[in-house]
């Protein structure tokens, strides 16, 4: 079964540069209801913790030192085929080979910086989710 619900960051670089509105009603537009959403900071022990799966990647460190740099926004986005829909809405990991209209195109400065991350998975989407949100702070 394909799931409807997906786990969504804005960056701490698209936060900083005060993409977050802007993300967000594109998201909206593009058909996905918000079921949580919060603004918080990771500490590098959970930023560490949720990019654990990339922890042998040579950027793992990188990766971790610039997601706790700053505040993230974080949300659940319901829309049907929700992971595979909002994958296709932001784009290539590479912002420079994102189609043009996504929104690694329009707010992504490079690999790292890429503007937002997307769950890659229903499973890991559930994973995700409940990183952030306890279930009454889902609507
Ligand atoms: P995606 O977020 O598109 O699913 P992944 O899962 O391959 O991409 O990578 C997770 C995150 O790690 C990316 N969002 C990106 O910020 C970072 N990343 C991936 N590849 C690189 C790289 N070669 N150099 C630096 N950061 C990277």
């Amino acid at each position: 079964m394909i799931g409807n619900r997906t786990f969504m960051m804005i960056k701490p670089s698209a936060v900083k540069d005060g993409f977050e509105g802007k993300i967000l009603s594109k998201i909206q537009e593009a058909g996905f209801r918000l079921v949580a959403l919060k603004k918080t900071q990771l500490t590098k022990i959970q930023a560490g913790v949720f990019y654990e799966v990339h922890k042998e990647r040579p950027f793992y460190s990188d990766l971790v030192e610039f997601m706790s740099s700053g505040p993230i926004v974080a949300a659940i986005l319901e829309k049907p085929n929700a992971v595979q829909e909002f994958r296709q809405l932001i784009g290539a990991t590479d912002p420079s080979k994102a189609d043009p209209g996504t929104i690694r195109q329009l707010y992504g400065i490079s690999v790292s910086e890429n503007a937002v991350h997307g769950s890659d998975s229903d499973e890991n989407a559930a994973i995700e989710s409940s990183f952030f949100f306890s279930g009454k702070e889902r609507f």
